[in-house]
């Protein structure tokens, strides 16, 4: 990412460090703990980007068209420089605060240098998904209508979060702002707008003076690479326990033979290493809590064969962790055909060297394909029973959640905010990830890219030999040719033909 590329709402920002200070109380629950230890880090990342805190005050009687170009219609109707979490956090991570002596789950921080935005909350924080925290919605609406800030010094108000869409619901406006109704028309990217909108003489032939680019040239390259370590998120629900390696032990049940593995007994066994993408359950379209693991250890498969084979009337497998934490997040156990199938695994290294007491030293147990809680850290047990899973046994969440497209999904890391400005004729480098938990055993097969709010899409195909249970990297190039503002989407689709529901998206501008 180039030094000179900002966003283009610092221009007209005031300084409101202070402000920000004076938000951080506001959030009455906590979405993202930042953990003690590396709270310094994310407050030293915020100030090497000094123009990201100057855009902290947003006050919505004064009309700000934001990252969108300066028209009359933009600046006093759609106030965008006053809209959204982001304009009055621009590093939402530092206003979360822990709501339990326990530190919040989610990462310890921001990873791939991005800034925390609400659909890292909203994965969790909706009512779909048992056990995922406080519903946002109440919550927020008490905190901010609470908050002499927000009330009195910055106007704060319903259009402050959210938007009125067509069909009159009341959405988000993070996830408006990316749609084709931003301004009020319907399918504005559709020729039949577009036409209609050039005869009134709108700039770009839209309300708000985005470009449609249905011809969106872009050179794509696909890979599967590992993360670095700094980039990948913590999550932790529980107290982290304080183990040895000298000490420590797996016990195995339900197996022919059940026994206890010292730590030495266990690296006697084979040992596989391979590369494994690891995602939050909360992650969410254009997240940050995934990460690609050079992972190190003793397949389940091979422990279960060192205890002579499974029982006779074994069903499914529930590993304990030192931390309480049981099989999954929910309690759950999996079944052992799936678990045996996805070759999971008890890791002792990541990324080369012993796991650390966050990545759950000294044993994690790894199962690919499946959302990150079901990966016991500290694990000391494999029980394998008769139990039947009751909900989730192969790793899924419930089918209502798995129908909207939930894990499958693709991100921007470049650019990795709204706003940033980019020059006609230069190339815009690009970069992001896609990926799909095993959704009845699909993988993903296309990503696809779009900047005229999905009317066209260039359609990139995932070679058949990627690993389905690693992320896909791409690396693109696009050369603007004419100066604006655009949005650009991503979006992944799986095998059996699931898309995303929502694209992840991001707001450039492109100037002479
Ligand atoms: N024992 C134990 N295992 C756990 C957790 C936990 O709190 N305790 N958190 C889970 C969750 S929700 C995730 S996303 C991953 C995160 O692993 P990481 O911190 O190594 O990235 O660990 C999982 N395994
Ligand atoms: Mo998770």
């Amino acid at each position: 990412m180039k030094k000179e590329n900002r966003p283009r709402r610092m221009r007209k920002a005031a300084v409101a460090l202070l402000v920000i200070a004076a938000m951080t109380a506001m959030a009455g629950l906590a979405l993202f703990g930042c953990q003690p230890q590396v709270a310094p880090a994310v407050a030293e990342s915020a100030a090497s980007e000094p123009e990201l805190a100057e855009t902290g005050l947003a006050n919505f009687l004064t009309n700000d068209s934001g990252v969108l170009a300066d028209t009359h219609f933009n600046e006093v109707y759609v106030n965008e420089g006053n809209r959204g979490c982001n304009s009055c956090h621009p590093d939402l991570w530092s206003v979360i605060k822990d709501v339990s002596p326990m530190p919040h789950l989610m990462t310890a921080k921001p990873g791939y240098g991005q800034s925390t935005a609400i659909r890292d909350c909203i994965e969790c924080h909706t009512s779909a998904v048992p056990l995922a925290g406080p519903k946002l919605g109440d919550l927020l609406h008490s905190a901010h209508y609470s908050n002499e800030t927000f009330v009195n010094e910055q106007a704060g108000n319903c259009w402050s979060c959210h938007a009125l869409d067509n069909d009159d619901n009341i959405v988000l406006w993070d996830d408006y702002k990316y749609t084709d109704q931003l301004g009020g028309y319907y399918n504005s990217a559709q020729p039949n707008v577009q036409k209609w909108l050039m005869g009134r003489q709108q700039p770009a032939n839209s309300m708000v003076g985005v470009t449609s680019l249905a011809d969106f040239d872009i050179d794509v390259t696909l890979s599967q690479p590992v993360s670095d370590e700094e980039d990948m998120f913590v999550a932790n629900n529980y107290e982290v326990p304080d183990l040895s390696t000298d000490t420590w032990t797996l016990k195995v049940t339900g197996v022919v033979n059940e026994r206890e593995f010292t730590m030495d007994e266990l690296k006697a066994l084979p040992v596989t290493e391979r590369v494994v993408t690891q995602s939050c359950l909360a992650q969410g379209i254009d997240g940050v809590q995934i990460g690609n693991i050079p992972v190190k250890g003793v397949l389940v498969k091979d422990i279960v064969e060192a205890c002579g084979g499974l029982k006779d009337d074994v069903v499914s497998l529930r590993p304990e962790s030192a931390d309480g934490w049981c099989s999954s997040p929910f309690g759950e156990s999996t079944y052992a055909d799936f678990v045996l199938e996805q070759n999971a695994m008890i890791a002792y290294e990541y990324w080369g060297h012993d796991l650390t007491a966050d990545q759950g030293y000294p044993a994690t147990y790894v199962l690919p394909g499946v959302g990150g809680g079901f990966w016991n850290k500290w694990v000391t047990e494999l029980n394998f029973s008769s139990e039947v899973p009751a909900m989730f046994g192969r790793g899924m969440l419930m089918p209502a959640v798995q129908a909207q497209g939930k894990g499958v999904y693709s991100g921007w890391f470049t650019p990795n905010k709204d706003g940033l400005e980019y020059k006609v004729g230069e190339p815009i480098e690009m970069n992001g990830w896609a990926y799909v938990w095993k959704h009845e055993g699909h993988d993903i097969k296309q990503i696809a890219f779009s900047a005229d709010y999905g009317v066209n899409w260039i359609y990139v195909d995932v070679p058949d030999d990627y690993d389905g249970d690693q992320w896909v990297y791409f690396d693109a190039t696009w050369t603007p040719q004419e100066a604006g503002t655009y949005i650009l989407h991503s979006k992944a689709i799986d095998e059996g033909g699931t898309e995303q529901p929502q694209n992840a998206s991001v707001i450039l501008t492109v100037t002479e």
